[in-house]
């Protein structure tokens, strides 16, 4: 009996030194558990005079393992926990995953650059729908009904009286019907014209402004487009206004600006001549001001505009309207903000 419990506690001691997880401390505890009650189920074999001293041994050997278990249960939880932090372990001292940041677009770039020269002057901006109905985009604005640009192959159009607006002055005469003068609003927004080559897109962003008040004049226009050119593009940026026509505007002017890149010297750019179409404008066509029940005996106005995108490409040097439609990474990373 003696030798079996030698043998047991050798073979208990051995199985401890290899334990690595609390449940296999616990399968060999189990399993010392039931040999141990399977050599104490020996003892009824036992001469009655022999049990005290078998069960002293017994106890003795039961409680020598139990403290063994204790002491191992220690040493596993350790071991556990070694583990676990191994496992875990973060190099505190490895670079970061670098994400690249996005950046606006440059077509948004010019968008707010225009936006804060205007609302520097003292503009609103208002933003009217993109789908206009035939009357606020062209009839309001005086554009007869045999106009070149009320044509199918100009205008996209989604029922008979219904279209895409071609210019943001659609939402402009809305604002002109229902606000009494003066006014003084810029509308920024995607315009529709079935146009398409390398500097024109069917669909692109305007800028648009009106000013209506008593006493303004062809002057007040060349003033603000001064200091308008000045703010967008160089403190020496010159104006320069020649004639045109618009149905909305009486007399009409076509505005260069002086070519950024020679400084009015003349170059490729500006092919010679020293300078650059920049936008329209000119002052509101007296029949518009009617149209909107505001009398053009008492007020006068001027409006103006301009193509984002023609902006964006005289800024940045971009030859083609494409290039702002296509979003490559490698074109727009060039704008990086
Ligand atoms: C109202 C009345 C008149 C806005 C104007 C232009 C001249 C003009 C073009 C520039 C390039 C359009 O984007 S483009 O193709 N625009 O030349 N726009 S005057 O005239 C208005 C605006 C609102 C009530």
């Amino acid at each position: 009996m003696q030798a079996k419990i030698a043998k047991l506690k050798a073979e208990i001691e051995e199985k401890l030194k290899t334990r690595e997880t609390g449940r296999e401390l616990y399968e060999l505890k189990m399993y010392f558990q039931s040999a141990l009650k399977e050599i104490m189920s020996g003892m009824k074999d036992l001469a009655k005079e022999d049990r005290p001293a078998f069960g002293k041994i017994v106890n003795e050997f039961k409680q020598g393992m139990e403290a063994e278990f204790e002491r191992y249960a220690e040493i596993v939880r350790k071991k556990e926990m070694e583990k676990k932090y191994a496992a875990e372990q973060v190099d505190v001292t490895m670079p970061g995953r670098k994400y690249k940041a996005g950046a606006l677009h440059p077509i948004t770039l010019v968008k707010n650059q225009l936006i804060d020269v205007f609302a520097g002057m003292g503009f609103k901006v208002f933003e009217g729908p993109e789908i206009e109905t035939d009357y606020y985009n062209f009839t309001a604005l005086n554009t007869p009904e045999d106009h070149p640009a009320r044509d199918m192959q100009d205008t996209f159009y989604l029922a008979e009286k219904l279209l895409l607006r071609t210019q943001t002055s659609a939402g402009q005469i809305r604002v002109m019907e229902k606000q009494s003068p003066p006014i003084k609003i810029l509308s920024p927004g995607r315009v529709f014209r079935s146009d398409d080559d390398a500097t024109h897109s069917p669909m692109f962003h305007q800028m648009e402004g009106l000013v209506v008040d008593k006493g303004i004049t062809l002057c007040d226009l060349q003033g603000m487009l001064a200091e308008f050119a000045k703010r967008m593009f160089t403190s020496s940026t010159k104006v320069r206004l020649r004639p045109s026509y618009f149905p909305f505007t009486e007399p009409s002017v076509e505005v260069d600006l002086s070519c950024s890149e020679c400084g009015g010297k003349g170059c490729r750019l500006c092919k010679g001549t020293g300078w650059i179409e920049v936008l329209g404008a000119g002052m509101v066509n007296r029949r518009v001001l009617e149209n909107c029940g505001v009398d053009p005996d008492v007020y006068t106005g001027f409006a103006f505009g301009m193509g984002v995108e023609r902006i964006a490409m005289l800024k940045y040097g971009i030859n083609n309207i494409k290039a702002l439609f296509e979003n490559d990474v490698r074109f727009l990373e060039q704008f990086g903000n």
